[in-house]
């Protein structure tokens, strides 16, 4: 009795020897992968830990299930496939710089270069990767120790294993999360998400996601597309065509300025200008001064997409990861039918916002991103490279491409956290009680500056009589949290409706073609398509658009938030409550019913298109033609 007790004793031991020795040998092959492998970007010890620890809670789930299925074959199964898993992601990342999607796995037949490349990227010391799978093997099916029975797992422990899984994971994301708050939510970068919860809960995080969009486009049929034309062909205006075609067969030089709000426009700090170059500069062509960023989650990447479609980004996460892999009619791919030669140019990773995957639907011939330029640490700060060496690589890009082009620059210094190098202040910091926006008023001079080089030497260019300039704001810089600071520069009160005034960013059109204007007109990005085919005078076909040509007299005047609020050229709605959009005073809440619902009606609309991915449907004109047919009889 005593000795069977032992060797129970034993036997135990030996198993969880085993245990621990398969799962320790995943975790420091994933921990080898994760942080020698991949770039990262590990910034402090903090996320180096996070780094380390996020492979348990995935190692525990997948050996749980492996067990539950097929026992000891199972669990080896599962070291097999995770090590599959994680080779095939090694060699997606030395082709692409980039982990895998399921919706790029979706379009891994049009991934030119990577079949041809496949020997290239293969490594012969990839085989050490795999040495682990050998000794796991040994361990599990032929390693039996003297007396003892060989390694045999229950399944009931696979349930515990991957029980276990859900506290580990549960840790992990707390944990990242005081680095990074919802950080599921808002789903950055591929490498941000890998560097918090690892490669293979991103996978599974991946897999979610892919699922709910797969639901939603599934239950989707092209009936959904009834009501979306219906309601476009109710409030479609006619356009006045007013400044059509002055732009015509010219290059397009779009400039999206990092966190840029129209407040800083012709305002003072310490007696001096924040914009000097931008407020001189707006007085040669059509500044619009009621103009309001419409961005969600999605910052920047649902400023692009307002731009490109004239819909609105979504309510919950950013859809440039979300719906990617949707069909889009975006402007880029009509511009490019109409001969331009459509491109983005922005010096960070081509990752960031899953761009590459997003340009490629909405149709950009190219990408010009941060390996492509010259960037070095001499020449960068903060978020990378500096815009004044951004600006000035960026032309010389533009003298080169093919004409009509149709470039879209994205801005990077004006970016929170608002830092700069010594010599690069150009103005001395606020003084307000928030270092936030004290900083602000340095980077928002600073690029300031930068533009100036930038127009400058674009004005001395020959590209300056064939190309039209458009600026604007992508969104705030300055979030609420700053909003006692903001009134004290301000001098005012910042109430809920000077909040929403504060949401106006700078729009300026500018070339040698355009008459100087000031408009007033009450718009938002999602205008920006219609006012630039109209200038172009090219024939945009997509009937599902939300967005009115700003440069239109008789335009309908609604700005709509994705937050259901509103401006109107008389109201100003936010969450029930009225104002006058010009004095800021609250009104009778009747008055901003009608804008409210408008609201409601239009967001939801545009957000059926993207959850149902309708644009799929247009083809099928038809239907389209017939309903739009009918409406207009009714
Ligand atoms: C990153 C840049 C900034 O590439 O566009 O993104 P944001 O944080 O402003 O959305
Ligand atoms: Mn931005």
């Amino acid at each position: 009795m005593f000795t069977k007790n032992k060797y129970l004793n034993k036997n135990t031991a030996f198993k969880l020897i085993a245990y621990a020795v398969v799962i320790g040998m995943f975790w420091l092959k994933m921990n080898y992968i994760q942080s020698n492998i991949f770039t990262l970007n590990v910034e402090n010890a903090n996320e180096a830990s996070i780094l380390a620890f996020n492979p348990l809670s995935s190692i525990f789930l997948i050996f749980g299930i492996g067990i539950l299925l097929g026992g000891r074959r199972g669990m080896l199964v599962s070291y097999i496939l995770g090590s599959l898993l994680l080779y095939v992601n090694i060699l997606f990342y030395r082709e692409y710089n980039d982990f895998i999607t399921i919706p790029m796995l979706n379009q891994v037949a049009n991934l030119a270069g990577m079949g041809g490349s496949i020997q290239t990227i293969l490594e012969f010391s990839d085989i050490l990767l795999f040495v682990d799978v050998l000794i796991a093997a040994f361990l599990l099916f032929y390693l039996k120790p003297q007396r003892l029975t060989s390694f045999t797992p229950k399944r009931r422990e696979g349930i515990i294993l991957a029980i276990i899984a859900i506290p580990l994971f549960m840790v992990n994301l707390q944990w990242a999360e005081q680095e990074r708050t919802d950080l599921l939510e808002r789903t950055f970068d591929r490498n941000m998400l890998v560097k918090y919860i690892g490669l293979i809960n991103y996978h599974v995080y991946d897999a979610v996601l892919q699922g709910k969009t797969e639901m939603k486009k599934t239950l989707a049929d092209s009936n959904e597309l009834v009501p979306v034309i219906n309601y476009m062909n109710e409030n479609k205006q006619e356009d006045s065509d007013r400044l059509e075609g002055v732009a015509e067969g010219k290059n397009v030089i779009l400039l999206s300025l990092e966190s840029t709000q129209t407040f800083v426009v012709d305002n003072k700090l310490h007696g001096e200008e924040l914009t000097p170059y931008f407020n001189d500069l707006k007085e040669e062509g059509i500044y619009f001064d009621n103009f309001y960023h419409q961005v969600k989650q999605g910052r920047t990447s649902d400023s692009e997409f307002l731009l490109a479609n004239s819909m609105y980004p979504l309510n919950r996460g950013a859809v440039f990861f979300t719906h990617s892999g949707n069909e889009y009619e975006g402007l880029p791919s009509l511009l490019s039918e109409n001969g331009y030669f459509t491109n983005v140019m922005h010096a960070n990773d081509k990752t960031f916002w899953n761009r590459n995957v997003m340009y490629d639907s909405l149709g950009y011939d190219e990408f010009f991103s941060k390996e492509d330029y010259e960037v070095t640490p001499e020449k960068s700060h903060g978020w990378g490279y500096l815009d004044e060496y951004f600006f000035s690589d960026s032309l010389d890009k533009m003298k080169e491409m093919d004409k009509p082009f149709y470039s879209k620059m994205i801005t990077l210094t004006n970016h929170y956290p608002f830092s700069l190098p010594e010599e690069e202040k150009f103005i001395e910091e606020g003084e307000t009680s928030s270092g936030t926006l004290n900083r602000y008023f340095q980077t928002i001079r600073y690029q300031d500056e930068a533009l100036k080089q930038f127009v400058e030497e674009f004005k001395q260019s020959e590209l300056y009589d064939n190309t039209i300039l458009v600026i604007y704001g992508d969104h705030f810089g300055i979030s609420e949290n700053h909003q006692e600071a903001m009134g004290e520069y301000l001098g005012k009160e910042i109430n809920d409706y000077e909040q929403f005034q504060l949401q106006r960013v700078p729009m300026l059109i500018y070339g040698k073609s355009i008459e100087a204007e000031k408009n007033h007109t009450v718009g938002g990005q999602v205008d920006l398509r219609p006012t630039l085919t109209n200038l172009l005078g090219i024939e945009d076909s997509n009937p599902v658009q939300f967005g009115h040509d700003l440069l239109d007299k008789d335009r309908r005047e609604l700005m709509i938030t994705r937050d259901g609020d509103f401006a109107s050229d008389e109201y100003v709605g936010i969450q029930g409550v009225c104002y006058d959009r010009e004095t800021g005073e609250e009104v009778e809440a009747d008055s901003c019913e009608p804008g409210f619902e408008a609201a409601q009606e239009e967001l939801s609309v545009s957000d059926s298109v993207i959850y149902g991915d309708l644009l799929r449907y247009l083809d099928e004109t038809e239907m389209v033609d017939t309903k739009g047919k009918q409406n207009k009889e009714e």
